[in-house]
């Protein structure tokens, strides 16, 4: 994996909330590029596994509850920058405290159902990745 990457995954308050489509928009007028993509559902398990590293925090219930309550859209994402920059793009994790024309000032309902996931880390970005998609579902 590149360090241009990231990881994102629309999450389900957004999906349920009808903003699949002007998420994509907001994430391609920045100038990233979809370099995978899919619309899936994490089990309760699935869910538990992504966010382990949470295990010790009092909402992790509450988070795997809500990230496999409903589908989602995972993607894999290209950009100088990736990590840095899509989290710049996607706003502070409380949508009260996100800026201006960010994702999650514009689309999140708290700060626990907050529209969107973004990677971290390089790091994290591979390792999110590869937790959802193969090699040959990623096209550079
Ligand atoms: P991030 O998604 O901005 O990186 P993290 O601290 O890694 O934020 O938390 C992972 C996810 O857990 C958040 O995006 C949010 O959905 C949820 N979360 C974080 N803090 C809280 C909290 O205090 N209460 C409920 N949910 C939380």
């Amino acid at each position: 994996m590149a360090t241009n990457r990231t990881f994102t995954m629309i999450k389900p308050d957004a999906v349920e909330n009808g903003h699949i489509g002007a998420i994509i928009e907001k994430i391609q007028t920045a100038g990233f590029k979809i370099v995978a993509m899919k619309y899936t559902q994490l089990s309760e398990a699935d869910a538990k596994a992504f966010y382990e590293v949470h295990k010790e925090r009092p909402f992790y219930g509450e988070l795997v509850a809500f990230m496999s309550r409903g589908p989602i859209v995972a993607a894999v994402l290209e950009k100088d920058n990736a990590v840095e920059d899509f989290r710049t793009l996607i706003g502070a994790t409380n949508p009260e405290e996100a800026a201006e024309g960010t994702i999650r000032k514009l689309f999140a309902t708290s700060l626990s159902e907050n529209a969107v996931h973004g990677s971290d880390s390089d790091e994290n970005a591979a390792i999110e990745s590869n937790f959802h998609f193969s090699g040959r579902e990623i096209y550079a």
